[in-house]
C-alpha cells in the first residue's frame, strides 16, 4: 500500500480556542499517522508563499492578517489516499457548508475563521510540506501501520 503525505495545519483562531487536541484526536481516530508537528507563529512572508495562488482575491491581505495573528499548529498526517482522506475530515471551505461531523462544520462559524487548513493536492502537499518542515524532519512511513519497510 502507498502511504502518502499530507500538510495540515491549526490556523490562529483554533490554537487560540484550543483545538489542537480535538484535531489531533480527529486524524488519529480515522487512521492517519503523525509525520511531523511544529508550532510557531509564522511571518507575512511565509503565510502570503504559502497561499500565494490567492494573492489576486479581495480577501488576500485578511487572510494573511488571520495566519500571522497567532501561533499555527503545522503537521504532517501520512497514511494511503492522505490529501483526500484529510480534506474529507476537515469539510467544505465555507463552515456554513461544512457538513456536521466535519473539523469545519463542527467548530467553524465563518469562513474568515475556518480552523484549520489541509493540502488540495499530492503537489501542494509536497510544497507546503517544503516550505514548513526541514526533509528530516519527516518521518519514515510506519511498518507497523502501513506495512512498509522499517529503516
Ligand atoms: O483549501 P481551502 O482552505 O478549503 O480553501 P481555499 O480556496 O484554498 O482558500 C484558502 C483560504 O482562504 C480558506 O481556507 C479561507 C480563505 N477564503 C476566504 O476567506 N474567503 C473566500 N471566499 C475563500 C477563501
Ligand atoms: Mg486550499
Amino acid at each position: 500500500m502507498q502511504v502518502e503525505q499530507t500538510f495540515v495545519m491549526v490556523k490562529p483562531d483554533g490554537v487560540k480556542r484550543g483545538l489542537i487536541g480535538p484535531i489531533i484526536t480527529r486524524f488519529e481516530q480515522k487512521g492517519f499517522e503523525l509525520a511531523a508537528i511544529s508550532l510557531r507563529t509564522i511571518d507575512r512572508n511565509l503565510a502570503e508563499t504559502h497561499y500565494g495562488e490567492l494573492k489576486s482575491k479581495p480577501f488576500f491581505g485578511e487572510l494573511v492578517d488571520y495566519l500571522t495573528s497567532g501561533p499555527v499548529c503545522a503537521m504532517i498526517w501520512q497514511g494511503p489516499h492522505a490529501v483526500e482522506n484529510a480534506r474529507a475530515i476537515i469539510g467544505k471551505t465555507n463552515p456554513v457548508e461544512a457538513g456536521p461531523g466535519t473539523i469545519r462544520g463542527d467548530f467553524g462559524m465563518d469562513i474568515s475563521g475556518n480552523i484549520v487548513h489541509g493540502s488540495d493536492s499530492d503537489a501542494s502537499a509536497a510544497r507546503e510540506i517544503g516550505l514548513f518542515f526541514d526533509r528530516d524532519h519527516v518521518a519514515q512511513p510506519s511498518a507497523q501501520l502501513f506495512g512498509g519497510t522499517a529503516v
